[in-house]
């Protein structure tokens, strides 16, 4: 197993757009393996293969106290999104960032699991915000998007001096 690397906003590879998964072969059952030791060190409670650079559209979510509850997520998809929430987000990608999202409150997801088998799953509270943040990371989107653009410029430059200061 290996740590891998967390890109960090405003890195242009935060926007590609993740590919479906065709198989679940070796690489991604390694791929997997690697991110959730990476989720669980950061420590987060979700990860999207899109801040590891790997362009692919998988996710991990753990939420519980334990961290012994992984979710994976392969090809994940939003059938159905209810009502209305707000919640304080944070992000791997977006170091010492925390703000409110207003987003869905409810959703239905279907996806593969780590078997390559179909499920499908519905959420509320924390669960239904990661699961909606995760995707997001995989159609190229970080939640400080949803922040006013004057949030997202003071962000944007309190990172890249961060980065500059850490070389
Ligand atoms: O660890 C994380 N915590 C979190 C808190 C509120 C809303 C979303 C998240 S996800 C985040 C890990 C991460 O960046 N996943 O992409
Ligand atoms: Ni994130």
């Amino acid at each position: 197993m290996a740590l891998l690397k967390i890109v960090h906003y405003p890195d242009p590879r935060l926007h590609k757009i993740a590919q479906p998964i065709t198989t679940v072969d070796d690489n991604i059952k390694a791929l997997i393996a690697n991110m959730a030791e990476t989720m669980y060190s950061a420590p987060g409670v979700g990860l999207a293969a899109t801040q590891v650079d790997r362009h692919v559209r998988l996710i991990l979510v753990d939420i519980s106290e334990s961290k012994n509850d992984l979710k994976v997520f392969i090809n994940p998809e939003i059938l159905e999104a209810s009502g209305q929430s707000e919640h304080e987000e944070g992000c791997l990608s977006v170091p010492g960032i925390y703000d409110t999202v207003t987003r869905p409150e409810r959703v239905r997801v279907r996806a593969l699991d780590r078997d390559g088998q179909p499920f499908e799953l519905e959420a509320d509270g924390l669960m239904a915000v990661c699961v909606q943040h995760e995707i997001d990371h995989l159609n190229g989107k970080v939640f400080v998007e949803y922040l006013s653009r004057l949030k997202q410029e003071r962000i944007r430059k309190k990172l890249l001096k961060q980065a500059r200061e850490a070389m």
